[in-house]
């Protein structure tokens, strides 16, 4: 088995890894004044977890034929994805300037023909786990190693073709497929479980024959640990990490902000986010 050629000896500890992660989406917000900044804040240590921990890729060639793939389904968190690449090295840090303008290889909603290391187009939502089913099968019939890893959200769940590829990829015992859930339990329409409650979640992803794991998707241990359990399970069986997560992540005042979709931050909070972040990093 080849060494993950992400793993670096001295490479700065994940936490170190999470908190640039957050910094560059705000730094992205910042830039734009606006941005879906609390699910990128949620989703952040997953993110550290999948991309310095897990994943084997080659930052200098994103399109190596034998890196494992991550697939962003909902679009509207590529802010947080562009946050993640930059720290990788797949993406130049000073793009970031860039985000959301005319001509900008980071859009505000992910576009695989724009960015590197962006394997499908987003904005479309309940899409993603079936690209990643295809994936995962055609890497299959190629004998690859390479797994597919696949985000998606709460709200995706409302989506028939999720359940669909869910299905498929029971049937077709796809173990090279690990699914990530972001529940931060909020939807365009209001708190998912208001919306279309889709609990017991664990136990229908079991019935449809995935290996599922359920972790707080902010301790860095324990989706560390989701992660190798995914990655070493024996048996043929696709693989799911659901992960709870709170909005706002790291920054105090926008964890307590009432919850929405879109999360209002006025122009001058931007740099007491960023503040505050790093106040927390050093308490
Ligand atoms: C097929 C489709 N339907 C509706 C939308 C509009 N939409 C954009 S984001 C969103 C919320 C989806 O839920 P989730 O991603 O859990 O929301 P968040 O956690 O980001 O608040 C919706 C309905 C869309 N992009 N695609
Ligand atoms: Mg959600």
């Amino acid at each position: 088995m080849e060494t993950p050629t992400n793993t670096l000896i001295n490479a700065p500890k994940l936490a170190d890894r999470a908190y640039n992660i957050r910094r560059n989406a705000l730094r992205m917000g910042k830039v734009q004044g606006q941005g879906y900044i609390a699910q990128a804040l949620d989703i952040s240590d997953v993110l550290a977890v999948a991309y310095f921990h897990a994943m084997r890729y080659r930052p200098e060639d994103p399109s190596w034929d034998r890196r494992d793939r991550f697939l962003l389904s909902n679009g509207h968190y590529a802010i947080a994805l562009y946050a993640a690449l930059i720290e990788a090295g797949i993406v130049p840090e000073e793009e970031l300037e860039t985000y959301g303008s005319d001509e900008s290889r980071l859009p505000m909603s992910g576009m695989a023909s724009y960015t590197p290391g962006m394997e499908m187009s987003g904005g479309s939502l309940g899409l993603g786990l079936s690209i990643a089913v295809g994936m995962s099968l055609g890497l299959k019939c190629k004998r690859s190693e390479a797994r597919v890893y696949t985000l998606f959200s709460d709200g995706e769940l409302d989506e028939g073709s999720v359940w669909e590829a869910i299905q498929w990829a029971g049937h077709y015992k796809l173990d090279n497929l690990i699914g990530i859930v972001d529940v931060n339990n909020q939807q365009a329409d209001g708190p998912s479980t208001q919306v279309m409650t889709f609990e017991p979640l664990v136990e229908k992803l079991k019935a449809f024959g995935w290996f599922v794991q359920r972790v707080d998707g902010n301790d860095l241990d324990a989706v560390v640990a989701a992660f190798d359990t995914a990655k070493s399970h024996p048996e043929p069986k696709p693989r799911m990490i659901v992960a709870d997560t709170l909005m706002g992540k790291g920054v105090p005042f926008l964890e307590q902000r009432e919850k929405s979709h879109f999360i209002r931050v006025e122009q001058h909070e931007w740099q007491l986010a960023l503040a505050a972040l790093e106040a927390g990093r050093q308490a």
